[in-house]
């Protein structure tokens, strides 16, 4: 109830500030479309282990909050639990892995060859989330697993690496870093601003950062590389990224608690980089202030919560000073 009165204008109006622009998210941040979420808890799916990206696991809905779900990897400790949005491209229905040839991880204690969805949700007395829920693309990226590309690393965001198409689905590409572990690999669209075609580091006078132990990094070329691994380069007109990322100093928005990521909470752009912005929780001391990178899901626009049915923490300490109806009313998009 404490924050039922607070609303995004009369404080804009009171901080003399301006919301970020809905142009600047993607439509991973931006509101979903779809009317209502329709996840229930219970539901099972499959989706990517968000810290082993390069796999598909069993996971059952154990929240929901506006459109946004938390996800519990089923027969791992809750401490793993995480959350996305409803419409992300990173959960897929029932069968997604059978059906397009790839691996699905089986829930801990159940051998891969032994699991089976329709004994699984037998057994465990639960339903399959609907494919009608989940989120589908009709748009193809033309790039192809085992082409090669220069991509940034994203737990090292000041490198641009050498790196391959590792899976691709739709308009979504795996990225792999040559000769490194999958720990590193991250799911993106074409038009991220993380991925570049093969020559980009050269012709922007960059330095690119070579496959793991490659005999001789400062004498890197593309040309003989993908030769000696008998690969092709994605092609370039694949990359769709134009502009910089839009989001600027003091730019108001809403921003997922990373350290209690069920909360939502008005917040502040406060440094930007290329393809990060650090992030600062409004009436929350600095050292709290996160970096995020510029296409991650967990940054919406103003009135995402409100238009989603989801609780919005106002800055620490505001005092109450609005007659705004509360959130989970939009009559057009509430989930
Ligand atoms: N200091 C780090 C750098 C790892 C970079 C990995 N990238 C290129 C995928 C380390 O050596 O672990």
């Amino acid at each position: 109830l404490r924050n039922k009165s607070w609303s995004w204008q009369p404080y804009l109006d009171q901080q003399n500030a301006t919301a970020a622009p809905p142009e600047v998210f993607n439509q991973y941040q931006s509101c979903p479309s779809r009317r209502s979420c329709g996840f229930r808890v219970g539901m099972k799916l499959e989706g990517v282990d968000p810290l082993h990206t390069s796999l598909f696991c069993v996971l059952t809905v154990a929240e929901v909050i506006g459109c946004r779900l938390r996800l519990h990897i089923d027969g791992f400790s809750e401490t793993y639990d995480f959350w996305v949005n409803s419409d992300s491209p990173e959960i897929r229905p029932v069968g997604f892995c059978q059906e397009t040839g790839r691996r699905l991880h089986p829930p801990k204690g159940v051998l891969e060859e032994q699991f089976d969805w329709s004994d699984y949700l037998e057994t465990t007395g639960s339903e399959a989330a609907p494919a009608s829920l989940f989120r589908t693309s009709t748009v193809s990226t033309a790039l192809r697993r085992g082409m090669k590309l220069e991509a940034v690393d994203r737990k090292n965001p000041g490198l641009i690496c050498v790196a391959t198409v590792a899976d691709a689905h739709q308009d979504r590409i795996r990225v792999h870093f040559d000769d490194w572990d999958h720990s590193y690999d991250y799911w993106c669209d074409s038009s991220s601003p993380f991925v570049r075609p093969i020559g980009w580091c050269q012709e922007q006078a960059r330095p690119l950062t070579c496959p793991k132990g490659h005999p001789d990094p400062e004498h890197f070329v593309w040309e003989q590389y993908l030769k000696e691994t008998g690969s092709e380069a994605a092609p370039r007109d694949a990359f769709t990224q134009g502009r910089p990322h839009g989001f600027q100093v003091n730019h108001r928005l809403e921003a997922v608690d990373r350290r209690n990521p069920v909360l939502i909470r008005v917040a502040t752009v406060v440094q930007t980089e290329e393809v990060r912005i650090k992030i600062h929780y409004d009436g929350w001391p600095a050292h709290m202030d996160s970096w995020f990178d510029c296409d991650d899901t967990d940054l919406h626009p103003v009135t995402f919560c409100h238009r989603t049915g989801h609780p919005l923490e106002p800055p620490r300490g505001h005092t109450q000073n609005s007659s705004s109806p509360a959130h989970g009313s939009c009559p057009t998009v509430g989930c």
